[in-house]
């Protein structure tokens, strides 16, 4: 399968990351993609092409017009309020804070589109961001004309941003722009499958009222994990869209037996869903030794799930999501692309 690659995810290479009360190296580092680039090219992965241009309009189907302007202005207006550090939010419209636009100062509008304030925007964000939600695209139109299969090496990764939010590392819903861009091509129905251990709470949010995208999650139970509010079972959808939102949280310590029934489940809703193409929320964060989660996958349970979801016999996008465990990123994802193609 094609891959689609960028260096410009090197754009987003923040110096901070806001963890247990201080400021750490962020886990969501360039580093990352290098490994698995890597373990690619070990494994024969020759296949590597470089995004194409689709602008911002396929970026506006999903994302609110002024989410997108605060996300391209935001580094520049941070610093010229002569702060020091890189951009974050401190102060948020919570509960019975009932302002519903954003205020003029920057440090006011970063938390109005702010939903985690682990994340940080720093400088090179926008492109960095811009440029995933491009390689998503790219991996889409490769399928739109006729590839069963492509791995979209998203960095940033998207499944937690919404049409108006970042945070969780996330800053464009690449998954969710792909998915739009299929039914903008002629896609009678997609399914967004999300992998990734953290709940795409930004995907949900996006498809919640749709009955034209089936959204499907298996995440750590919000009641013990990020991003806590939202990805629980009751989550179903509302109007047209009821019926058309699976959630299935999962609990701490998760072995991969049980983490497969709940994908087996998910698997024939999405069959007799039937849709015209499958996103895949690659996220490999699901790893026993990932540093910030708590399933308990192995490297081979990747192997396996990936030739499971090729009986889905779906044309089939892979986006990358999270995976924190840096040096055993590479191997867990190519395990999955891997079981996907030997199947
Ligand atoms: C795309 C993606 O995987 N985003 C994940 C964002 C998670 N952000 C909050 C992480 C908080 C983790 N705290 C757990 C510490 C365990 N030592
Ligand atoms: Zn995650």
């Amino acid at each position: 399968m094609k891959i689609i690659h960028t260096e410009k995810h090197r754009l987003r290479a923040s110096k901070t990351e806001l963890s247990g009360g201080v400021f750490i190296r962020p886990h969501e580092c360039p580093e990352r993609v290098e490994h698995i680039t890597a373990e690619l090219a070990k494994r024969g992965h020759t296949d590597l092409i470089e995004p194409k241009d689709f602008g911002l309009d396929p970026i506006h189907r999903i994302h609110d017009a002024d989410y997108v302007s605060f996300l391209q202005s935001c580094w520049t207006e941070w610093q010229a309020e002569g702060f020091e550090g890189e951009a974050l939010a401190t102060a948020w419209p919570s509960r019975r804070m009932t302002r519903e636009k954003p205020p003029r100062n920057i440090d006011g509008k970063i938390g109005y589109y702010c939903l985690a304030s682990e994340t940080s925007i720093s400088e090179g964000t926008w492109e960095a961001a811009e440029a995933a939600a491009q390689v998503a695209l790219t991996g889409a139109e490769l399928i739109q004309k006729g590839d069963r299969s492509a791995f979209a090496l998203c960095r940033p990764p998207g499944h937690h941003a919404a049409q108006d939010m970042f945070g969780g590392y996330c800053f464009l819903n690449n998954a969710g722009i792909a998915a739009q861009s299929f039914r903008d091509a002629g896609a009678k129905r997609v399914a967004v499958l999300d992998v990734d251990f953290h709940h795409g709470n930004g995907t949900q949010a996006i498809f919640y009222g749709r009955e034209d995208v089936l959204f499907l999650s298996l995440h750590g139970d919000p009641e013990d994990a990020f991003p806590y509010f939202l990805g629980g079972a009751d989550e179903t959808g509302t109007g047209a869209g009821e019926g058309f939102n699976v959630n299935y949280p999962l609990p701490p310590g998760c072995p991969y037996p049980k983490w497969l029934e709940a994908l087996n489940d998910a698997m024939a809703k999405i069959t007799s869903y039937a849709p015209d193409a499958l996103v895949v929320s690659l996220g490999v964060d699901t790893f026993e030794r990932d540093p910030i989660s708590f399933f308990k996958l192995t490297s081979d349970d990747f192997t396996d799930y990936g030739s499971r979801l090729a009986s889905l016999g779906l044309p089939t996008l892979f986006v990358m999501e999270g995976g924190y465990a840096v040096s055993e990123i590479g191997i867990n994802t190519v395990n999955v692309l891997d079981g996907f193609e030997g199947a």
